[in-house]
């Protein structure tokens, strides 16, 4: 496990600012605002004001150096196209899930130089609530290829696969997420599908790296929540983890959208009892997140109340936004980095 950071631990950089304190009731009413316009949530992402003077701020020329230091936003250098890197590009494919009876469709990221003759690593990367297998692909402000593109190039991280399932793992084709108790639980079933149905598809049909230590997980919000819910139900599947902005009901929960009766409680919200835990497991949040406010929190609360290592950390001013998610891509990328240049295999 890598350096475990509770609370505001001294190796995040980048300040926190103490608006963090007040967020719970700013976000109930931004909250209310925000459910007013669901087309935002088909790409899981809200608007990314915070974003230009941000990076600016984060402008570092510094060299990258492979340490276990959070930073709060991904610099530029790893998130702007260079013209000497080639990237992968995103295509769409299927497989059939026994799991929801049905043929089911992914997107996937292959490196430039995507060769049978090497094996990668995968991330399994989770879309937030009303999104599908193209929120992440069509949405080039996350900047995933260029992230994951630029790590590489700089040898950073091994060149690595991101699958983006579609995380509604209904059963019956015509159900349709909404903020209610059923309409939901198809989500709850994704671990199901992933595990039994699409995890073997990406192993059987690509040159892939298997074994928790070459098998991410990450999801933003719905995908989040998700990402918490199966690592704690399968730490041995998964060896690298970062939930961004995590959506509320993993335990029993209330906010403006709805009451949740909690996928797990309180108390079990850990690995269980001698269970393998993940290498590297974040959870992160921005102090201005609109949507999920305080929930992301309080997991990082309960878990650490229940002995789970985790790494917490917040980004100064983001929203429910990319700024947060190129920030937990980045930082999962250099945990990566950090937990395999220290044990190598
Ligand atoms: C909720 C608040 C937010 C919720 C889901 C979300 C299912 C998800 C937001 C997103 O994915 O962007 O109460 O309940």
């Amino acid at each position: 496990m890598t350096a475990v950071i509770s609370a505001c631990g001294s190796n995040i950089q980048g300040e926190n600012d103490m608006s963090t304190n007040n967020v719970n009731e700013e976000v109930s009413v931004e909250a209310e605002n925000a459910s007013e316009d669901l087309s935002s949530f088909a790409s899981g992402i809200q608007s990314d004001e915070t974003e230009q003077s941000s990076d600016e701020e984060n402008n570092t020329a510094s060299e990258f150096e492979i340490n276990g230091d959070i930073e709060e936003r991904c610099p530029i250098k790893y998130d702007t196209r260079r013209s000497d890197v080639s990237y992968g590009e995103f295509s769409h494919s299927t497989y059939y899930s026994e799991t929801c009876g049905m043929e089911r469709g992914y997107s996937i990221l292959l490196p430039a130089d995507y060769s049978e003759d090497k094996a990668y690593p995968v991330l399994y990367l989770l879309h937030g609530i009303f999104g599908d297998e193209y929120s992440f692909s069509n949405d080039g402000n996350n900047k995933i290829k260029e992230i994951v593109g630029n790590m590489a190039a700089d040898g950073i991280i091994e060149e690595t696969i991101v699958v983006c399932p579609n995380m509604y793992a209904a059963t019956d084709p015509a159900q349709k997420p909404a903020f209610d108790s059923e309409s939901v639980l198809p989500y709850d079933n994704f671990i199901n599908d992933l595990v039994n149905d699409l995890m073997p598809h990406i192993e059987e049909t690509y040159s892939v790296l298997t074994g928790r230590d070459n098998t991410y997980l990450a999801g933003f919000s719905m995908g989040g929540r998700e990402t918490i819910f199966i690592t704690l139900q399968r730490p041995e599947l998964f060896g690298y983890v970062c939930a961004i902005s995590a959506a509320p009901g993993i335990v029993p929960a209330q906010d403006s959208f709805m009451t949740h009766a909690g996928q797990i409680s309180e108390s079990e919200m850990r690995f269980a009892e001698g269970a393998v835990e993940p290498n590297v497991f974040i959870i992160c949040c921005g102090t201005r997140d609109s949507v999920v406010g305080t929930f992301p929190l309080q997991y990082h609360e309960l878990l650490e109340t229940n002995g789970a290592d985790h790494i917490w950390y917040e980004i100064n001013g983001a929203d429910h936004d990319n700024t947060a998610i190129k920030s937990g891509l980045y930082n999962l990328f250099k945990q990566i980095a950090y937990d395999k240049s220290a044990s190598p295999d």
